[in-house]
């Protein structure tokens, strides 16, 4: 920073080196088609509230009870966020300062579970004799990761698998979908004081109404992590979990395109007992310029456009899994029902892993990611799937007609096994779509 407090150069002064790799990243993200399911494309005004003086100030603590002076503006942002959230997703209550996902659902954790350990006493005394015993913590029922499920719903590596019991439930081995029979023995075997619905690679609709009684019968609570489907929730376009589920957590980056950040939401008699867990449970100072970019994505999505932009989303992910299918790729379920697809790798290329394909697709400016599919064989840095999804490309205004062109190019990679010849072609050819669909032109 210059020693004069008043002269602000731009980034392209102040820090050259930095400014320069901003440019590479925004030439990277023009000229190639994103395809990971996870990830979008935000607006200019959401990456301007990201990007502004709200970075300065300190605000722990909620709209008119804070511990800092000087807070006015922070309440007036974090309270439009909270009502936009609330009218977007109809729930009681939205806690809007999760800085992640991961922390949206810890909330819930914090306020509605009894940690311990996993382990069993005569498992503790096993492992560490000459340690205290922890009491077990509560249980959790959630989707093993391996069939799509996420890291932070009880994975052992995980605070969630390290401070509770966790069991799994997964799909079925024939239609790929949730097994609801299995979540309901395992719900009635084990009593689990938490259900987990949600995932990051499941293709096909959550049935929340079966989860809430399934949840009911057995008195657990149930929660939500709709952050892959959040967009298409807010959008009416997957059925909501709002209204049978005590717990609804999200990101805010993904479908829903706003800044990178978590949202967690409740009933009405959980509200203390979630603001409590965030601030000052596990969070200090909010990141207020992340809030307000949420308040400023939450009011994008509140537009008509954004229900056309997410119907785009399902609309491009059917036509590429039908034209993937029609190139003989198999999908994990045959087929998507939301924004995204997993590419089943082992019949139609065995010997090309997940991890291969993933390298080959990237060097020809197809991005995407390698993922377990259910009873993968492989690691999971290695895997037999790709993931693929389509809000980015709606978001450079792709639509169904464009998604056999692009099934086209993957298919030629991948059955090119990434040599030097198809991967030029291919990328001639990604920037020229590319170039047709620009991104921040202007
Ligand atoms: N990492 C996210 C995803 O890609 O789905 C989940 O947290």
């Amino acid at each position: 920073m210059s020693a004069d407090p008043h002269h602000h150069p731009p980034l392209r002064d102040a820090d050259p080196a930095v400014a320069e790799i901003f440019a590479r990243e925004l030439r990277r993200q023009q000229e190639t088609l994103e395809l990971i399911a996870s990830e979008n494309h935000v607006s200019r005004a959401v990456m301007e509230a990201a990007g502004s003086i709200f970075t300065n100030k300190y605000a722990e603590g909620y709209p008119g009870r804070r511990y800092y002076g000087g807070c006015e503006n922070m309440d007036a942002v974090e309270s439009l966020a909270i009502e936009r959230a609330k009218k977007l997703f109809g729930c009681d209550h939205a806690n809007v300062q999760p800085h992640s996902g991961s922390q949206a659902n810890q909330a819930v954790f914090l306020a509605a579970m009894r940690p311990g350990s996993p382990l069993t006493e005569a498992e503790q005394k096993a492992k560490n004799p000459d340690q205290p015993v922890r009491t077990p913590g509560d249980l959790v029922l959630s989707l093993h990761l391996d069939h799509g499920g996420h890291l932070s719903h009880g994975k052992n590596v995980n605070v969630s698998g390290k401070w509770f019991r966790v069991i799994h439930y997964g799909v079925d081995a024939k239609t790929e979908r949730i097994d609801m029979d299995q979540v309901a023995r395992l719900a009635r075997e084990h009593k689990p004081r938490l259900i987990i619905t949600g995932a990051s690679a499941y293709a096909r609709v959550w049935e929340w109404d079966r989860f809430a009684q399934i949840a009911a019968d057995v008195g657990a609570l149930l929660m939500a992590d709709i952050a892959h489907i959040a967009g298409l929730v807010a959008a009416g376009l997957h059925p909501s979990p709002a209204p049978v589920c005590p717990f609804v957590t999200t990101t805010t980056h993904k479908t829903l395109r706003g800044p990178r950040a978590g949202l967690t939401m409740c009933k009405a008699e959980w509200a203390k007992k979630i603001d409590s867990a965030v601030f000052p449970g596990l969070q200090g100072g909010p990141l207020m310029h992340v809030i307000a970019a949420k308040a400023v994505a939450f009011g994008e999505a509140l537009r008509p456009e954004f229900k056309a932009y997410q119907q785009l989303i399902v609309d491009d992910a059917r036509a590429l899994a039908e034209a993937l299918m029609s190139r003989g790729f198999r999908l994990v379920s045959g087929g998507t029902d939301n924004h995204l697809m997993m590419v089943d790798l082992r019949q139609s290329h065995p010997d090309v892993s997940g991890a291969m394909a993933e390298k080959w697709l990237e060097n020809a400016g197809i991005i995407v990611n390698k993922n377990m599919i259910p009873f993968d064989q492989r690691k999971p840095m290695e895997t037999s799937g790709l993931r693929i999804g389509t809000p980015a490309v709606a978001t450079r205004g792709l639509r169904p007609e464009h998604m056999a062109a692009v099934a086209d190019l993957i298919q030629r990679v991948i059955a090119g096994g990434g040599d030097d010849k198809t991967t030029q072609q291919v990328r001639g050819e990604v920037r020229a779509i590319c170039a047709q669909f620009p991104l921040y032109k202007d």
